[in-house]
């Protein structure tokens, strides 16, 4: 028997899945480049601490943060934006390494968005109890690129609604290494992580790690 039949047969967990038109989860993308993205990583966070911004509500959020790319997003008591400086340090965000902008490209590109070119990359970590709440991702320029995020470390349940707020979400279960591209009608989908549940990752530890790739500008 070939992989693709255990693929298609055998396992609860297909290697493409379509969660919704022009929004594509692709499993262990990332498994191929996981030796050079955690040192890849190490050293942004290193220029780039992580960071729970405050939003302009007042509240601070459980999910720490930080960006790589020549823009990366910020929010504080003012709004939320997108900065070419990290507020921390005065200085530019570290540059994207090309091993992720190239696992982001070839992500896109399976999913069938050609030449995706992001500058920016949000990176987020979650520690046991950190969520994200429902909300849409609309302060990019340009809806027609699409976004790619890449799962690292502890699974996490993944809320996926609809156009509305009010749309029931979907759950996906998001493990590392998983590999998703939202683009399409899918672009402005309400969506949000459920609260971490504990548990100790073999290369990460007790966290989850989530890039969102963007084009800006
Ligand atoms: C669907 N991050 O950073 S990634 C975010 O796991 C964000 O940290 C989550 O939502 C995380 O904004 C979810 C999956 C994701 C990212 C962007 C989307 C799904 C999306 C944009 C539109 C639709
Ligand atoms: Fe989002």
């Amino acid at each position: 028997m070939t992989a693709d039949l255990f693929e298609t047969i055998g396992d609860a967990r297909p290697a493409r899945e379509t969660m919704a038109e022009g929004a594509v989860l692709l499993r262990g993308f990332a498994r191929p480049v996981e030796a050079e993205l955690v040192p890849a990583l190490r050293v942004i966070i290193k220029q780039a601490p992580f960071r729970n911004l405050v939003t302009p509500g007042g509240h601070t959020m459980s999910v720490a943060m930080t960006n790589c790319g020549s823009v990366g997003w910020v929010s504080d008591r003012r709004g939320y934006r997108y900065d070419a400086i990290d507020p921390d340090s005065g200085q530019r965000w570290p540059a994207m390494p090309p091993v992720l902008g190239k696992l982001a490209a070839d992500a896109a590109n399976e999913a069938g968005f050609e030449r995706f070119a992001p500058d920016a990359c949000l990176i987020n970590r979650y520690v046991p109890g950190a969520k994200l709440s429902l909300h849409q991702d609309k302060d990019e320029l340009d809806f027609s690129a699409p976004i790619v995020s890449v799962s690292l470390g502890l699974p996490a349940v993944f809320l996926f609604g609809g156009l509305r707020r009010s749309d029931t979400p979907r759950r996906y279960r998001l493990e590392h290494g998983d590999v998703a591209v939202w683009g399409g009608p899918s672009r402005l989908f309400f969506h949000g992580i459920a609260p971490l549940a504990d548990g100790e990752h073999g290369v990460l530890g007790r966290q989850r790690i989530n890039l969102t790739f963007r084009k800006v500008r």
